[in-house]
């Protein structure tokens, strides 16, 4: 599955303002990271991660959804050309980072997916934000959308591991057992973010008690 020598070469100059709109939305993460490690304590940001999805996995996906596989049905159809993980320490932090995100006044909200509090069936968790951002290019301004990923460590860890698990099997389909075996990961991955939570909340107390 791929785009035509014709198609590929309008992709590529389609890409432009995408990769723009990524630069901008990682630099303020970038720059919320440096502002939290400076007024709090505790950061919620671990890191960030960006990518732009390759040509294959665009016209994967464009073709899983019947689309023909053209540029313009890239524009039209595919939202996370542009996307962002945003790794944050404890499940809490994410509805917090997102809120300071979406507070940005030049941000759009225009999807908004909570796999934490419903969990997709095979046990991934994060939550996803699809945010247009303007880039301002030479001759325009254009509003792009960008995927922002957010999700712990901990959910990371299983996502990046499921995710190659699944690679190796054809169209995606992994053994019960395997599956099985994953699932019962994710729920023990979430318990454990429950636990560290607490733990990071008795330290606060603590801290708190010590400082007064
Ligand atoms: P990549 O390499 O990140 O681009 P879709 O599932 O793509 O048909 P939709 O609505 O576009 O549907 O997106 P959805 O389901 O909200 O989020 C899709 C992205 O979330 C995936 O991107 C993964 O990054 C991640 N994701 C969703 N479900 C799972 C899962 O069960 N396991 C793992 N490991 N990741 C998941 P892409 O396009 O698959 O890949």
């Amino acid at each position: 599955m791929r785009f035509k020598d014709e198609e590929f070469g309008k992709l590529k100059e389609m890409l432009v303002p995408y990769k723009c709109a990524l630069m901008n939305m990682k630099t303020r993460l970038d720059i919320l990271l440096e502002d939290f490690n400076k007024l709090q304590s505790h950061n919620p940001i671990e890191h960030v991660k960006e990518r732009m999805k390759s040509p294959e996995s665009m016209a994967e996906k464009l073709n899983r959804l019947g689309h023909e596989i053209t540029a313009e049905n890239a524009r039209q159809h595919l939202r996370d050309i542009a996307g962002l993980r945003c790794i944050c320490s404890f499940t809490k932090d994410i509805p917090f980072v997102t809120d300071v995100l979406k507070r940005q006044p030049d941000i759009i909200v225009a999807q908004e997916k909570d796999y934490i509090t419903h969990p997709k069936p095979s046990g991934y968790r994060s939550y996803h934000l699809i945010l247009e951002i303007p880039v301002h290019l030479s001759q325009k301004t254009a509003l792009m959308p960008v995927e922002v990923q957010l999700r712990t460590q901990a959910m990371d860890f299983w996502a990046a591991l499921e995710h190659k698990v699944r690679y190796k099997y054809i169209d995606g389909v992994m053994p019960a057992h395997l599956a099985h075996d994953l699932l019962d990961c994710a729920e023990k991955i979430a318990e454990l973010d429950g636990r560290m939570a607490l733990v990071q909340d008795l330290v606060d107390i603590a801290y708190t008690h010590t400082v007064r």
